[in-house]
């Protein structure tokens, strides 16, 4: 018998269209994983949703040495979910919170009792993951890495209609896919989950 996991990937109003490093089409990724949520509840899924949550001063931001504007301040309206995003019995994750940290991974983020995400999965008997959200070749990717990594080594899958891609450069979403694939990490689809043929 094996354990599964949702891994929602940083929903949050400044990566959608209007916010601060609004990812293209962000926001068209909240119905496909507000369907596998649903499907993922009545399956009785593990739910977890990640969010970068950034303390004001950190090198992850332009203005102190990194490449980014100021994003998913903590505790900012920016850093919050989607607003139709249905996260309200998802165990939330946080990442990015140090100052000398990107924290692109939600395996480098805690609950909100602290404890590390692989922690609390393989606790949990969770043995495979299905992920998606913001943005594919950013926190999806190094998420994705991480869980098939040996030291974890879970199943997993990308939900590739349930993620969106940023694309600083054209045609990174595509090679962060390719990217995920060559690491072994299997590329679905919300229709294949929940129609039973994944
Ligand atoms: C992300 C850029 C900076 C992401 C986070 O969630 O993909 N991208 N911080
Ligand atoms: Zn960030």
């Amino acid at each position: 018998m094996t354990s599964k996991a949702l891994l929602i990937v940083d929903v949050q109003k400044d990566f959608c269209p209007g916010g601060s490093l609004a990812v293209p089409d962000g926001d068209a990724v909240v119905k496909p994983i507000n369907a596998m949520i649903e499907y993922a509840r009545k399956n009785g899924w593990l739910i977890v949703a990640s969010r970068d949550w950034h303390p004001a001063v950190t090198n992850h931001f332009k203005d102190y040495g990194g490449i980014w504007p100021v994003h998913c301040a903590q505790n900012t309206p920016g850093a919050e979910f989607h607003p139709n995003l249905d996260v309200a019995d998802a165990i939330v994750v946080s990442k990015g919170t140090c100052v000398d940290e990107d924290g692109y991974s939600a395996f480098d983020g805690h609950t909100d009792g602290g404890e590390e995400l692989a922690d609390y999965l393989k606790r949990h008997g969770v043995d495979e993951i299905y992920l998606g959200g913001l943005a594919t070749d950013y926190c999806v990717k190094f998420t994705a890495l991480d869980a098939v990594a040996p030291r974890h080594d879970f199943t997993t899958a990308l939900l590739l209609d349930a993620c969106r891609a940023v694309n600083v450069n054209p045609g990174d979403g595509g090679k962060a896919v390719e990217e995920m694939r060559n690491a072994g990490v299997l590329i679905s689809t919300t229709a294949e989950v929940t129609n039973g043929r994944a």
